[in-house]
């Protein structure tokens, strides 16, 4: 494997970094009328202006040859056909297989593994409908108007994030809940509320040996035991989504009302397969499935048109040009649409803990930046909580904005006002404010002459700051597939450029290890001195002065 830095193309966006540094966008815009043109790319309902980035079309061009001299198509051929890409934990990646919407095949070991998948989504049907439909009775024969999903990470982001995006399609008078943190308060606001005859809980774990979520969902057992004064209650109120299945067994769920997972679906990467069971019965099969739709579509467009016109592609390259030739060190996701609220979050953990490593795939450390700080909020709330460091800051943060053209919800004006503050925000990040700018709009505020000699670098905004605007008709369940896939599949890009493996965790994994190893020291009250001076004495301060 040629080392990154030594690819011809890295080597040219060097020098062509070099040439263009001093370009502004805004002097950009003002000579090209058609810049946008140039810069913009559709598929189905999506939009993607990239515009408004500090690129020109030799950049996009050396950048797409990056792509090329890293071996992008055969590397996403090799991710589709299920090679076993994720080498440290020698496993396919196939969570497009959840939504191979064809009569494809795909093969892992061998093995065709569609027949399995159509068979969780049957299944996944069977429930959701009896659930839905009132068919599905509690231990004292009502029907279950309250879902409990007890994940945590990647066995509840997803779920969490797709459910809030889709609230709009959910039946009424059923309810989603979502318990991760094993702090005993999450459990214990949620149950307060809840009615054990009509509330059932899923427990979604892929390993089934999460400390979090066995502890929560034996928390959550016991609750319904103790109300119920019935054992067996559990069989009608407790669902699984696990790739352990003894271990689900073992913790008192029927056989049958455990779903399946594969250790080639990534937890990250899982709101495909049946630990989107709660969006399922919360929007119905029918919506769950063009979720899945969506998804399909995007990864036909990935993985088909040119590179040049491929939306995961394009949004990969310019982060790797900022973050790799800009030095930038974050990247914020702006949604303007309240249902998106969970949306950074979902993809702070896909981004960061699929790009968050150092180590290529050849076992070297590396010597160029990787996997940026993913971050966001919602947009709107944004502008009225850090939008001044973007624009004023020291730090450089590329945006996407992503946007709805209608809403769920129109009343008034309402979606134009929020609108209108989208379109303000990534203008003005382009352009920012220049002293003749700031001189006259203090001129004009009626402050003196001196007064604004000494007002107006307060004033300045260096603008030039990149943002991708991503547009969509509306927020459906398939718009949202699309978008998903569409970002699964830009840190893919991103990890095959890097050279890195984007689908193992070990930090993840050493952290879960270290904090059961711990917990036996809590659990016994006694300090075993294992560690440094720091964590043993935090350790022993905690037991002296616990009320436990
Ligand atoms: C995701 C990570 C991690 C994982 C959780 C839950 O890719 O591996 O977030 O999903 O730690 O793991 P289980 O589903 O096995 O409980």
């Amino acid at each position: 494997m040629e080392k990154l830095t030594n690819l011809p193309a890295w080597q040219a966006l060097l020098e062509h970094k070099t040439k263009n540094e001093n370009i502004h966008m805004r002097d950009v815009f003002a000579q090209d009328n058609t810049r946008f043109e140039d810069f913009h790319l559709c598929f189905n309902d999506l939009l993607l202006d990239y515009s408004k980035n500090r690129i020109n079309k030799e950049t996009m061009s050396l950048l797409i040859d990056l792509a090329r001299q890293s071996g992008l198509r055969e590397w996403t051929e090799k991710m589709f056909s299920g090679e076993k890409i994720n080498h440290t934990e020698n496993r396919a990646v196939l969570h497009t297989a959840l939504r191979n919407r064809s009569d494809e095949p795909v093969y892992v070991n061998g093995q065709d593994v569609m027949p399995e998948v159509r068979s969780e989504l049957k299944k996944m049907r069977e429930y959701s409908e009896a659930i839905r439909s009132g068919r599905w009775l509690g231990y004292s024969g009502k029907p279950i108007i309250d879902i409990v999903n007890i994940g945590v990470g990647g066995s509840d982001l997803g779920p969490v994030m797709v459910s809030e995006a889709l609230h709009p399609y959910g039946k009424t008078g059923l309810h989603v809940h979502f318990v991760s943190n094993v702090d005993p308060s999450h459990i214990c606001n949620t149950l307060r509320d809840l009615d054990p005859e009509r509330t059932l809980f899923i427990v979604s774990s892929k390993s089934f040996t999460t400390q979090d979520t066995i502890m929560n969902a034996r928390t959550a057992r016991d609750w319904l035991i103790e109300n119920s004064r019935n054992e067996a209650a559990v069989a009608k109120h407790f669902i699984a989504v696990a790739a352990n299945i003894e271990a689900a067994t073992s913790f008192g769920i029927e056989k049958e009302n455990i779903f399946k997972m594969w250790d080639w679906v990534g937890g990250r990467y899982s709101v495909w397969s049946s630990i989107g069971l709660s969006v399922a019965i919360y929007i119905g099969m029918d919506r769950f499935e063009s979720l899945l739709q969506g998804a399909y579509e995007m990864d036909q467009h990935f993985r088909q048109s040119p590179l040049e016109e491929n939306l995961p592609v394009v949004l990969a390259l310019l982060g790797i040009w900022y973050t790799n030739f800009y030095d930038a060190e974050s990247h914020v996701l702006l949604p303007y649409d309240q249902h998106l609220h969970r949306f950074p979050a979902y993809f702070q953990q896909g981004d960061m803990e699929s790009n968050g490593k150092s180590v290529t795939r050849d076992g070297q450390l590396v010597d160029y930046a990787t996997g940026p700080i993913i971050w966001g909020e919602l947009g709107i709330t944004g502008q009225h909580a850090f939008y001044q460091n973007l624009h004023q800051g020291t730090h450089f943060v590329p945006a996407d904005f992503i946007v709805p053209i209608d809403s769920l919800n129109p009343v008034g004006d309402h979606h134009i006002v929020l609108l209108a503050n989208f379109f303000a925000q990534t203008r003005t990040l382009m352009t920012g404010k220049n002293e003749k700018e700031a001189r006259a709009e203090l001129v004009a505020e009626g402050y003196s002459d001196e007064e604004v000699e000494h007002l107006y670098p307060s004033r300045l905004m260096p603008g030039n700051k990149p943002s991708n605007t991503i547009l969509f008709k509306a927020l459906t369940p398939k718009t949202l597939g699309s978008l998903i896939a569409m970002y699964e599949h830009k840190i893919f890009v991103q990890g095959i450029i890097w050279q890195i493996n984007s689908y193992d965790q070990p930090a993840v994994e050493l952290g879960k290890k270290v904090a059961a190893s711990i917990y036996a020291d809590l659990k016994h009250h006694k300090s075993t001195g294992n560690y440094d001076s720091s964590t043993n004495s935090l350790i022993k301060y905690f037991l002296k002065n616990s009320n436990d």
